[in-house]
């Protein structure tokens, strides 16, 4: 029996950040949490690159174009799409959700996707080192983790 589980992976590799100016107080929690526990997986400066967007629609194209140069190894999303009063959220989460899913498997590459879809900025709060955990920490997670199982499925 063969078990793939790289959750307690220590690698490193060039990685994009996308993360979207629109909740900034929110968002940037999210990146500060992602760029420290790259940090503490031991990637160093010159391995990470933040493209700041305007707001969660526009992060799908950057992530694309980004994904593009083949120059990264997981590609981290980051946004705060908050419910208003009227509809608009729901447009906007699909647009990043579908968008971001679209690329991971066109690009061959993890797209990581730590966009907060909340019903308020009270649950966002929860989700940047509340009660919630972080899920700025959990993405750089994920992408540690998903490039480790890629790099042992292509080259075993
Ligand atoms: N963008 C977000 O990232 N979060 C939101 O909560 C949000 N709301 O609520 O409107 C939001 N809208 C802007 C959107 O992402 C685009 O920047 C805009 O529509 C221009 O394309």
């Amino acid at each position: 029996m063969k078990i793939c589980d790289f959750s307690k992976s220590n690698i490193q590799f060039p990685v994009a950040i996308v993360v979207s100016r629109f909740n900034e107080m929110i968002t940037k929690a999210l990146c500060d949490g992602a760029i420290t526990r790259l940090k503490e997986f031991g990637f160093h400066d010159d391995q990470i690159t933040v493209v700041w967007v305007p707001g969660a629609v526009e992060i799908p194209l950057i992530t694309k174009k980004l994904a593009q140069t083949k120059k990264y190894e997981a590609i981290i999303t980051l946004g705060a799409v908050i419910q208003g009063d009227t509809r608009h959220f729901d447009y906007v989460c699909k647009q990043v959700s579908d968008g971001c899913a679209a690329i991971a498997l066109n690009y061959d590459i993890p797209v990581i996707f730590g966009v907060l879809t909340t019903d308020n900025l009270e649950q966002a709060q929860e989700r940047i080192g509340g009660k919630h955990g972080h899920k700025g920490k959990e993405a750089a997670e994920t992408a540690v983790e998903m490039v480790s199982l890629l790099r042992e499925i292509t080259h075993p």
